[in-house]
């Protein structure tokens, strides 16, 4: 029987990717986001493509009750969840802490953190059945704090300490926990981040190599595929002209 990956975020980007990927490996997908035309083009041609099954829901993440809504009551058929990828996420401005929007402040917490741990809390009883994964989308943010970065910085260092709390507290179950911190990767991420200014989003990946969606996608899959009595905690993966949140060589 086919296997069930459960994406959040799966519009665009890493999770679109990761989607990609998982299909082609046969998994059958639950696909979250925001933008159902967008989920809704992506599973009809994954499906077309690798004869897979698509389950997409929309919500918001910082929705505490959709977010139960969907995924505590899941047909039968979809409810063996193997992996939820926590992946639904963004960065709103780079401004210094003085300018920053307070709007924006919370977005980010009630997106890259609260949506986490509800859709998390929401998953693990299937999880849990399972001896499922959970593999947490953090960023070379969690790691350093960089100018400018502040809320930003400290959502996805929240990240990086709720992973390592999961993997401690789900210990007696037997559910895999990783967090992978990817550093600068050309997706939509600048341009939400930018609020639509394409000048300055472009700008951010230009002058290096950095790293692609599909990257991550198959991080995401080396992670999913260890064997069974072994689990990847924490992976930082940047582009080589990338050392970490501060050294970026242009
Ligand atoms: P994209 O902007 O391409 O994708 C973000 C995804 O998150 C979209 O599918 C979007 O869907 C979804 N999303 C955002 N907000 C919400 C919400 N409130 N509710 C539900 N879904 C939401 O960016 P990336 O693929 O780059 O980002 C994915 C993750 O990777 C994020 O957590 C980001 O912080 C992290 N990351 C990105 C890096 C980069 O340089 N690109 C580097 C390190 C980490 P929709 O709009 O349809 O809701
Ligand atoms: C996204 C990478 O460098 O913009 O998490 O914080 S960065």
């Amino acid at each position: 029987m086919s296997k069930i990956i459960l994406i959040t975020g799966a519009s665009s980007g890493f999770g679109k990717a990761t989607a990609t990927k998982f299909a082609a490996g046969g998994w059958n997908l639950i696909l979250t986001g925001r933008r159902k035309e967008k989920l809704d083009e992506l599973a009809k041609a994954l499906e077309a493509s690798y004869g897979i099954k698509t389950l997409c829901l929309t919500f918001d993440v910082q929705d505490k009750k959709a977010v139960f809504d969907n995924l505590q009551n899941l047909p039968t058929e979809w409810q063996a969840i193997n992996i939820l990828v926590n992946n639904a996420g963004l960065a709103l401005g780079r401004d210094s802490f003085e300018n920053a929007n307070l709007e924006d402040w919370e977005t980010m917490i009630d997106t890259n953190v609260k949506g986490l741990l509800y859709a998390s809390k929401a998953v693990l009883p299937m999880l849990i059945k399972e001896k499922g994964h959970i593999i947490n989308i953090g960023s070379t943010a969690g790691k350093e704090v960089y100018k400018d970065g502040n809320v930003y910085c400290a959502s996805k260092h929240a990240v990086d300490a709720i992973s390592k709390a999961q993997r401690i507290d789900l210990l007696p179950y037997q559910i895999k926990v990783t967090a992978i911190h990817p550093g600068a990767a050309d997706t939509e991420f600048s341009l939400v981040r930018f609020k639509g200014d394409a000048e300055k989003a472009n700008a951010v990946y230009t002058g290096y190599t950095p790293l692609m969606a599909e990257d991550i996608a198959d991080t995401v899959w080396y992670v999913a595929n260890t064997p069974a009595h072994v689990c990847i905690n924490d992976l930082v993966i940047t582009c080589v002209a990338q050392a970490n949140s501060m050294y970026l060589q242009k």
